[in-house]
């Protein structure tokens, strides 16, 4: 398996490759039965959501949708392995750290708490009872509560993000860095101030209406599997399929449904997109700031000739603003600098045009290779100024929809995990629970790394995730968590984020979603909010994987207990004794969760109001508003490449197949033909000849950053690809030590992992 090969890859999607990937990791996590029967309750009303991504199911009831992906996700949780206390007898954490990902995530479910001991360099275990105490000893030291930082990843449950968002508040602070900051953090920005609403406005039922469905920077093949059957289904019924990726991605080319076996026998298989758009690493915004140019010319003709006017001037007139002053700078935007931003000739933005004018209903989805830029605000505004020429927001068939990745992204969000909470939340929150929260704005992950630099001995605590492998610059973010008094992990499996300790250090295993969560009124089952607002229950069904884990509400509720003692009038040891009463209490906070627990047990769950869905603008001039935006020509990859005569490239840094973010299942990435290998780079034929070098080779990539730190990461494969000249596409996050901490997308602050200046040297081996 570990045979290092590189092939072109000719099969669909899905098909026969995709059902064998299923079997092997069933047959390689230990139980086949156990397997199989945890893979039938996922996505099932009495069962567990699917701990991989955050695509929604057709109301949440249908029998088992087939996800490749999903089932290395429940199969990963659902393993027979341990890593035991011996485990940490046999290492060091210096030895533990030499390892690769791919094998600390191999040790399989972690068992005990643990404490590391810095004398003998070793993970000891450690009751939760001093556990506790230890943290809140440490919290209750520091000269100020902005000095902790509480870390969440996307997979905490609603009950969890809500009892630990109040704990940390009663606590004292809004220090909440959370994965979306690296993530969809700029379509909430984008869209809140466009369109009032921060979420996607569509729903699955959507999909099927939609004559037109746009795909900005999303590899759904991979990382949404289960939206290739919506694709298919518009596909085959005529929808126009609009991708745009620098890359080539087989999953928006070719399908084959596993789960239609007329389909797989007879060796059918389903075309997707209708048009593929290979624009240049960035230049998304100037490709639809394009077609909107197209759109506006149309109409002005129209106009002249006494025709039906393009845009929806009704629409327009009744429900936007600044439609004169954008319409004017998109008129005088250079053709010229359209086509080199975008990579896209004249022909192919006005097939795009003429594609998007000839449906009635658009429905505009986007992923990360739009979110992680300098300009990923502007570009995701320019994407709904396309959708609000033509009144595609508020109306069946038509929308815009981030794509969410982890599973409860957007519900931690929902439940305040938010370094910049409103005002009218936080009084409510006080208010439900007797106390003053903080109001001063807390830290991002990118401004939490900086804090940890700034200055020592801070308290870092992550609810889940791998913080010191996911987020950019890794020899600094190591740094700044080294430099933390504690650093502190609830986790499920071991990685490398507890391996970069603290002067103390804490692993705190949880129950995962997948296992029976029994607490004093009986078992409990957990919310989800999907990609589409949709919420529901999610209920384990394994025997948990040690007896002496706690789940994550219960580990929030001790470590408050343990912190603020009597100065909290919050009733911890009651709410999580049922989880009804934490549900309870968010109705109290959240209007959109009123009866919440009688709503939540319809099977199939309930979906939460989306204003913009319903064409009410809550943004400040109480309409959806256009932006004008240029198409930018001075970001970091223009001033790099100013700056040298050799070629600069631009790198995007991505999932491979066989991984969930840090976490690497395997080292194939089968759509793409790499087997065996994740130490490769993506690059075009004419570029290997023109840095003198050949497929094959091996070389070492150092990012261009203007803060005078040299950035390498080192022994990569060049691997020819369809990719534009002058872009790159390599694996995160093996790449992330090049993406500098100074770099984010405006406003919203996210790293820039998908546009990284770059220039390439041969290898040369550390010793030389
Ligand atoms: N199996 C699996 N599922 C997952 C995940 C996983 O790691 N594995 N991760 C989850 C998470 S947290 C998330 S956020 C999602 C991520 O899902 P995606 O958004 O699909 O994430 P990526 O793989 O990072 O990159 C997406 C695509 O962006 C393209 N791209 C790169 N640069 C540009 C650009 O400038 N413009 C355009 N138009 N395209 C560009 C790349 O070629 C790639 O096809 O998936 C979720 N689901
Ligand atoms: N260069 C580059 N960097 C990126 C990206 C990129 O495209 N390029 N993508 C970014 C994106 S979109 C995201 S969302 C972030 C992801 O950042 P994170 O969310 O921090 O990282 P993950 O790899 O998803 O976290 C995986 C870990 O979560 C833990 N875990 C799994 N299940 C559970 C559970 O049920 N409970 C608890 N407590 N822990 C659990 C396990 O220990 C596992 O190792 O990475 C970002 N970083
Ligand atoms: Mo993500």
């Amino acid at each position: 398996m570990d045979k290092k090969v590189i092939q072109v890859y000719t099969q669909p999607a899905g098909g026969w490759g995709a059902l064998k990937s299923v079997a092997q990791q069933i047959l390689e996590h230990g139980n086949p039965a156990k397997g199989a029967r945890t893979l039938l309750s996922a996505n099932q009303p009495d069962g567990f959501d699917c701990p991989g991504c955050a695509w929604p199911d057709a109301d949440h009831t249908s029998t088992f949708e087939f996800c490749e992906n999903g089932a290395k996700a429940v199969a990963a949780e659902s393993t027979a392995r341990r890593a035991t206390p011996d485990l940490f007898a046999d290492y060091t954490v210096t030895q533990l750290a030499e390892k690769t990902d791919h094998w600390l995530e191999a040790q399989g479910r972690l068992t005990h708490p643990l404490a590391y001991d810095r004398v003998s360099d070793k993970y000891l275990p450690v009751s939760w009872d001093t556990a506790f105490e230890l943290i809140a000893m440490h919290l209750r030291a520091l000269p100020t509560p902005d000095d902790a930082i509480f870390y969440t990843s996307g997979r905490t449950s609603n009950e969890a993000a809500f009892l630990y968002q109040l704990f940390v508040r009663e606590f004292g602070t809004n220090n909440f860095p959370d994965c979306s900051n690296m993530c969809h953090e700029p379509s909430g920005y984008a869209m809140r101030e466009a369109i009032g609403t921060g979420k996607g406005t569509v729903l699955l039922a959507d999909f099927q209406k939609a004559d037109a469905i746009l795909i900005f920077g999303q590899n759904p093949g991979t990382n949404h599997p289960r939206m290739l059957g919506e694709l298919r289904a518009a596909a085959k019924r005529g929808a126009a399929i609009m991708s745009f990726n620098p890359l080539r991605e087989r999953g928006l080319e070719k399908f084959q449904n596993p789960q239609d076996m007329s389909e797989m026998l007879g060796g059918k298989v389903t075309s997707i997109s209708s048009d593929y758009f290979q624009l240049n690493i960035g230049g998304d915004l100037a490709a639809v700031k394009g077609m909107i140019k197209c759109v506006l010319e149309a109409d002005i003709v129209a106009q002249a000739n006494a025709q039906p006017r393009v845009i929806d001037v009704a629409f327009i007139a009744e429900h936007t603003a600044n439609f004169d002053a954008f319409a004017a700078d998109v008129l005088a935007e250079s053709w010229d600098v359209i086509i080199n931003e975008s990579g896209l000739d004249r022909a192919q933005i006005q097939g795009a045009a003429d594609s998007y004018m000839a449906a009635g209903k658009v429905i505009a989805c986007w992923g990360m290779g739009i979110t992680q830029h300098k300009h990923s605000v502007a570009t995701i505004q320019m994407i709904l100024n396309l959708l609000l020429l033509r009144g595609n927001i508020g109306r069946p068939g038509a929308g815009p929809c981030p794509v969410r990745g982890h599973s409860n992204v957007q519900g931690d969000r929902t439940m305040g995990i938010n370094e910049r909470p409103k005002r009218a939340f936080l009084e409510r929150l006080g208010k439900a629970f007797d106390f003053t929260p903080p109001l001063a704005h807390g830290h991002d992950t990118v401004s939490a790394i900086q804090a940890m630099l700034d200055s020592p001995d801070k308290v870092f605590f992550a609810m889940g995730g791998n913080f010191a492998t996911a987020t950019p610059d890794t020899p600094l973010t190591h740094r700044a968590l080294q430099n933390c008094a504690l650093t502190v992990h609830v986790t499920t499996k071991l990685n490398r984020s507890h391996l970069v300790c603290g002067r103390e250090a804490l692993i705190l295993p949880c129950l995962g979603r997948t296992e029976i969560d029994i607490q004093a009124s009986g078992p409990q089952a957990v919310t989800v909010e999907d990609s589409m607002s949709m919420v529901h229950l999610s209920s384990g069904i394994n025997p948990p994987a040690s007896a002496d884990l706690l789940s994550e509400p219960m580990i929030v509720a001790r470590l408050a207990m343990a912190t603020l003692g009597e100065k909290s009038k919050t009733d911890w040891m009651g709410m999580v004794a049922d989880y009804d009463r934490i549900r309870d209490k968010i109705a109290l906070v959240f209007d959109e969760f009123a009866d919440f627990n009688a709503r939540v047990k319809v099977p199939g769950g309930f979906h939460l109001r989306n204003s913009a869905g319903e064409r009410e603008w809550l943004t400040a001039s109480g309409k959806a508003n256009f932006y004008a935006h240029p198409v930018p020509t001075d970001l970091p990859i223009h001033q790099a490449r100013e700056l040298r005569d050799s070629p600069v490239f631009n790198l995007a840094t991505m999932r491979s197949h066989d991984q969930y973010n840090t976490t690497i299942y395997g080292l194939n990435d089968r759509y793409r033909g790499v087997f065996g290998e994740r130490r490769v780079l993506f690059i075009h034929a004419e570029d290997i000849a023109a840095i003198g070098m050949q497929v094959g080779d091996w070389v070492d990539i150092e990012s261009l950053s203007d803060d005078g730190l040299r950035r390498q990461v080192k022994r990569f494969m060049l691997v020819e690809y369809n990719i534009p000249r002058g872009c790159l596409a390599a694996y995160f996050p093996e790449t992330n030590g090049l993406v500098p901490l100074s770099s984010f997308a405006d406003y919203a602050r996210t790293p820039t992992s998908k546009s990284i200046p770059v220039i390439l040297h041969p290898h040369q081996a550390a010793h030389e």
